[in-house]
């Protein structure tokens, strides 16, 4: 049986059209499964849409529709999104789909009587926006901790999670499972701003709305959207259902790729909710900062925001995915800038890609007809540093990734580019054809087209498309020579035909008219 893995997204809120903050997520989310998918693990991906709580009701009423109304059309608009980004997804849950909502009611139930649910009164600060009650002291400068909006006094009769039964067994589990979150300075973010200090026990219902999962024994409460959201990546897999045989296949996730903005609630309350469960936890969580604006950060509410659609329709999706993936590195704020985007654009992708590709196609054509007949060994004094030198960055690759540092890991992709344009100048095969010395110019060439076989390999779970269109300008046609186990071997190309005349796979932009365009293009619904 294939080893599987298991990956989600965040669902995300339905109240605005998604900018590219919530495609980053849903990109990083499908490159890793991609990726998998390529080292022949059986993979599995997960999204969807949290469409309960207040702030999506009063979306709805302004957008003078019913809630339900309103969140089926933007799960649609969701939907051709993720289909426009080819994002493959293999699910996609909706709150107010049956199959989730009958399981939270279960799961609550199951929390009621183990007594870890009880029933109280909540007065707290609350932030209409982030359906969060927060304490005084968890305040910065008197407004919500997450958002930084105004918060206003309320007061009801709620259901609680006693979330400070778990805090030692959480500590513990943290302790001896360094892997579980990444990057690990999160853990002691929540160790330090969140346990340390003494968790709150978590609010989990409501009654000041109404558009929720009903407490089934109280029905006046609604499960308050946390508890209703972090569960559908058990739901959506048929965990508590007539049928779970997805939840056997494929629980626990091996990564579950969120924003800093909800890590508290991924890395504290979801495994405590898991562990009241019985259940394990998942492999990795993947906590990543976020894409700002020259003006900070970048969000739907405050409509300084650049959608994915004017990237990909002007660029392509390539263009657009490099970008997101190669400049928000996982651990620290990236920026979005037309400058960045045109430069990235025009150095990576065209002078150092695009440009190796075309070189090597027309002296393939020029030199030997497009033929490539096999493996020469190492000739040219530079060969064996070459061929050295790309072992060591695939394993430098294997590592990053394996490390979820996704930046880094394009980052010594683009060095082994880099370092194969600079294998085309100091073997100069345009001396070695005008000297005769075929059998080194063979050599030369033999080098440069199996380094674009491995870079298209190595791309191709980010950049899809560029990598089908490398293989297939350089002939490669066989499948065994497409797969993630052949980047360990050098010497298996034979008889192949570049393409007569390959069309570049990505043109240099005019920068000044490329910035002017996306200036224009900001800010706009
Ligand atoms: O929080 N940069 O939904 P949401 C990078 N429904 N990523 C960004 C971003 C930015 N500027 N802005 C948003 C919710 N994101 C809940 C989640 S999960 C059980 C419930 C991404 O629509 C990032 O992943 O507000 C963040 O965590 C997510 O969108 C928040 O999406």
């Amino acid at each position: 049986m294939k080893e599987t893995f298991y990956v989600t997204t965040p669902i995300y809120y339905p109240s605005g059209r998604f900018h590219i903050g919530t495609s980053y997520t849903t990109v990083l989310a499908d490159s890793l499964k991609r990726l998998n998918e390529l080292k022949g693990k059986d993979c599995y991906m997960l999204t969807g849409t949290d469409e309960h709580g207040q702030k999506i009701e009063t979306v709805a009423e302004k957008n003078g529709l019913k809630p339900k109304e309103y969140v089926d059309k933007m799960a649609d608009m969701a939907k051709e999104l993720w289909k426009k980004m080819d994002i493959q997804y293999d699910d996609f849950i909706r709150t107010t789909d049956e199959r989730h909502e009958k399981i939270v009611q279960k799961i609550f139930q199951i929390f009621l009587d183990k007594g870890d649910i009880y029933k109280g009164e909540y007065e707290g600060l609350y932030c209409i926006p982030c359906e969060t009650y927060f304490t005084k002291t968890q305040l910065i400068d008197g407004k919500c901790p997450d958002c930084g909006r105004e918060v206003v006094p309320m007061k009801e009769e709620a259901y609680f999670f006693n979330m400070k039964k778990y805090a030692d067994k959480l500590l513990k589990y943290y302790d001896e499972h360094p892997d579980f979150i990444k990057p690990e300075f999160r853990k002691n973010e929540m160790i330090n701003n969140f346990i340390k200090p003494g968790l709150e026990d978590l609010c989990v219902t409501r009654t000041s709305f109404d558009w929720g999962i009903k407490v089934p024994s109280d029905p006046k409460h609604v499960i308050y959207v946390w508890l209703d959201a972090l569960t559908n990546y058990l739901t959506a897999l048929g965990y508590l259902s007539d049928d779970d045989s997805l939840f056997e296949k494929y629980w626990p996730a091996d990564v579950q790729v969120i924003g800093k903005d909800i890590a508290r609630f991924h890395l504290i309350y979801w495994p405590i909710f898991l562990m009241a469960l019985d259940l394990p936890l998942p492999k990795h969580i993947v906590v990543h900062n976020w894409i700002m604006m020259k003006d900070g950060k970048m969000s739907k509410s405050k409509g300084n925001v650049i959608y994915p659609e004017t990237l990909i329709d002007r660029y392509g999706l390539d263009a657009t995915k490099y970008f997101l993936l190669r400049e928000v590195p996982v651990a620290q704020d990236g920026i979005f800038s037309p400058e960045a985007f045109v430069e990235r654009y025009n150095f990576d992708l065209c002078n150092d890609l695009s440009n190796l590709l075309n070189r090597t196609v027309s002296m393939v054509n020029k030199y030997f007809q497009g033929k490539v007949e096999g493996y020469t060994g190492c000739i040219n004094d530079v060969d064996k540093e070459l061929e050295e030198f790309c072992i060591t960055q695939i394993n430098k690759f294997n590592e990053l990734i394996d490390n979820f540092e996704i930046a880094n890991s394009l980052q010594e992709i683009w060095n082994l580019i880099a370092r194969t344009n600079k294998y085309i100048d100091e073997t100069s095969p345009w001396i070695l054809a005008k000297n005769d010395e075929t059998e080194k110019l063979k050599s030369c060439i033999y080098h440069l087209i199996e380094n674009l076989r491995k870079i298209a390999i190595l791309i191709k779970p980010f950049m899809n498309e560029t990598a089908e269109n490398i293989l297939n300008q350089i002939g490669i046609k066989d499948e065994n020579l497409k797969t993630w186990e052949s980047l360990n071997y050098y010497d298996k190309i034979k008889d192949i035909k570049v393409i007569e005349k390959g069309e570049p796979i990505f043109m240099r932009l005019n920068q000044e008219e490329e910035i002017e365009y996306l200036k224009k293009n900001m800010n706009q619904n």
